[in-house]
């Protein structure tokens, strides 16, 4: 695969596509960053960003982790020292996930955002930006019903990290897609550099295929699941014989969940993926992409239970590290 295709592929949107492509002809040495608030425990959500950043190292990127703690307090995720905890658990189960440990660099906010200066830049591009453009940033984001004051500055810091961390590029879901267009706008009114940045689909909750798969609400799935979890997880998924599905009654739209996971999950992980099957089945099928396996569950060739089973023992596969990791952290 050509290191443009391979960096910017099963991603949702790219801003712009001639600033990747520039990237994509030098990539030795330059430096793509994404920032997790911390929590305890991974879940798909994180797992499909570090996917990205997996393509990025194999295309020679360097990788800086920012372990936003200031971002989670300012986002009324806990005190200080809870969420300290749960970074450290986090940069483990990065790791134990496939990060390339030489190729990263993990940073926590605290480390700086302290400091005189960029303290100062906060002020400076509070300055510059409306109420109104950073609520409207921050809206994906902002966790709580009521918005607070730490609601707005929370986008702002958030672009500064960019100049911050020095970055090329910056990935994130798409519900980040407004911060870095606010970065992008206001970065210059600080006499900073514009980055372009990358951005992963949201995948739709597994029960319902509508809107968004959330630990807040609904089913996810995280490195704590067991494999029978999964199973259990993964069965109840909705999953038409169709990669299209109809909107539901209310006219909500609908995807089906099962095909995402193993287009954003399982394929960019593993060379093949083998569906067994006993021989009065139809025996075992080796897909080598994506599209194949799309094709066949649309065709009636391969039944959705096969597909269910199959997609909840390559997602064991790939969580069992950081699940083990996480045990021997709490043992
Ligand atoms: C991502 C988050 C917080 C701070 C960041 C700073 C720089 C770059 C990326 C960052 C977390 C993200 C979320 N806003 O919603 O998970």
């Amino acid at each position: 695969m050509d290191t443009y295709d391979l960096i910017t592929r099963n991603a949702e949107e790219v801003v712009t596509e001639e600033e990747l492509e520039a990237l994509a002809d030098d990539p030795e040495g330059k430096r793509a960053y994404v920032g997790y608030e911390p929590s305890g425990v991974l879940h798909l959500g994180h797992l499909l960003t570090a996917n990205k950043l997996i393509d990025l190292q194999e295309a020679g990127f360097e990788i800086v982790v920012l372990l936003a703690d200031v971002h989670a307090y300012l986002n009324g995720k806990g005190t200080f020292e809870e969420i300290r905890e749960t970074a450290e658990q986090m940069r483990e189960q990065f790791l134990a996930y496939g990060l390339d440990e030489s190729q990263t660099e993990f940073v926590y906010g605290s480390s700086y955002q302290m400091d005189e200066e960029y303290v100062l830049d906060v002020h400076q591009i509070e300055l510059e930006t409306s109420l109104n453009r950073a609520q409207r940033a921050m809206a994906e984001i902002q966790s709580g019903e009521t918005a607070k004051v730490s609601h707005v500055v929370y986008p702002l810091m958030q672009a500064l990290d960019i100049e911050y961390l020095d970055v090329d590029l910056a990935v994130g879901g798409l519900d980040q897609r407004k911060v870095h267009m606010l970065a992008r706008e206001e970065l210059p009114s600080l006499d900073y550099d514009v980055r372009p940045a990358l951005h992963t689909p949201i995948i739709a909750d597994l029960i319902s295929g509508e809107g968004k798969m959330s630990s807040s609400e609904g089913v996810t799935i995280s490195m704590e699941d067991t494999a029978e979890d999964l199973e259990e997880k993964v069965n109840s998924a909705y999953c038409p014989p169709t990669r299209d599905p109809e909107p539901d009654e209310d006219g909500n739209d609908r995807e089906n969940p099962v095909l995402e996971l193993f287009q954003y999950h399982v394929f960019p992980r593993f060379e093949t993926v083998v569906v067994e099957r006993p021989d009065q089945y139809g025996g075992d099928i080796t897909y080598e992409d994506y599209e194949d396996l799309a094709e066949d569950l649309e065709s009636g060739e391969l039944h959705p239970a096969d597909a269910k089973g199959t997609l909840a023992s390559y997602l064991d596969e790939l969580i069992a590290p950081g699940r083990e990791r996480l045990e021997e952290l709490r043992s």
